[in-house]
């Protein structure tokens, strides 16, 4: 088993004597991508051509995220799941969206260029039923200079067939070793929470050539009709995330940053500076605002102040000096 290399000093509570004269430094690296700070988006949860028709250059100027990561592409347009597709649970929200998108040529024809023009580094998330879909996914996005890095979505709880990779290594290493050789751009495996052993295809995906990993995605769940008690979800069942998952995606992301040496996007019901430090402490290099996106637009941008806040009270200069729990 290979133990996350610690990072170089620190030590619990800060590592500099006497007050914080300056703001700290929040730089994150996530593979070769040089981010401003370590607060991105959870895919799927923020529509930044939504909000660009509403803020305009408001928004470019005050960007809440690091990165972008895009809504999950599949190749074929997708009308996704028939409605009702979202349930407010006592504390979070399960959605059964069922990918609906573009499909791969509407999305280079019609969104990238709006979201090219975004102030920050482009993530565009994939999803195939099957590798050859995968790899027409990464071959056809990866060539275009808007692209920064790719996630490979193997954890969409809401569709019937495929996004099965993320459940088995021995699948996850299957998918790397098809679409790993078609670009030199960075891959982030978007891992599920719903495999028994996520620390297994972490490591599978390592292997594989994967430059991140992030998680985690929904936990699979089927809220009830309180009238009738039938499935209230058009489709029956979803994906369950918000602060209710927020435990679960610590011991997973815990598991996952001991098991392998990638950087790691850590989510799950991050609503504060002091929920993306949790993750930090556990293991994340980066963290994702998901779920409070819906509620709080601007919450990415509130996360990365109170965690500035946070590390200037404990006297941490540098995100990057914080020590990790093991
Ligand atoms: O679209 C969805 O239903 C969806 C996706 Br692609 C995903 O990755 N995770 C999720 O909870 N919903």
């Amino acid at each position: 088993m290979r133990r996350r290399p610690r990072r170089a000093g620190g030590r619990p509570g800060g590592d500099l004597a006497g007050a914080l004269t300056t703001a700290p430094d929040l730089r994150a690296t996530l593979a070769s991508l040089e981010l401003a700070h370590p607060v991105l988006n959870g895919s799927g949860t923020f529509d930044a051509i939504a909000a660009l028709r509403v803020f305009g250059d408001e928004l470019r100027e005050r960007f809440p995220f690091s990165a972008f990561v895009s809504k999950t592409i599949t190749v074929e347009p997708r009308a996704g799941n028939p409605p009702p597709r979202l349930w407010e649970a006592a504390a979070g929200m399960v959605n059964s969206i069922g990918l609906p998108n573009k499909g791969l040529t509407g999305f280079l024809r019609h969104d990238l260029p709006v979201l090219g023009t975004l102030p920050v580094p482009l993530v565009v998330s994939v999803a195939g039923f099957g590798h050859d879909e995968f790899a027409q996914l990464v071959a056809g996005v990866a060539e275009r200079d808007e692209v920064a890095a790719l996630e490979l979505n193997v954890s969409c709880p809401n569709v019937k067939s495929g996004c099965v990779m993320g459940d088995d290594p021995r699948e996850t290493a299957a998918l790397m070793e098809r679409v790993r050789p078609l670009t030199t751009k960075p891959l982030i495996v978007k891992l599920t929470p719903n495999a028994s052993d996520v620390g297994g295809v972490a490591v599978a995906a390592e292997h594989g050539g994967a430059d991140a990993v992030s998680l985690i995605n929904t936990l699979r769940a089927r809220p009830a009709d309180p009238e009738s008690g039938r499935p209230w979800l058009g489709a029956g069942s979803g994906g369950l995330s918000g602060p209710a998952v927020k435990a679960i995606a610590l011991e997973q992301v815990n598991a996952v940053a001991t098991r392998t040496s990638l950087p790691v996007v850590g989510m799950g019901g991050i609503r504060s500076g002091r929920d993306a430090l949790d993750f930090v402490a556990a293991g994340a290099t980066c963290v994702a605002v998901g779920t409070e996106s819906f509620r709080d637009p601007a919450a990415g941008e509130r996360v990365r102040a109170e965690l500035a806040q946070l590390l200037a009270k404990r006297r941490v200069a540098r995100l990057a000096d914080l020590v990790r729990v093991p």
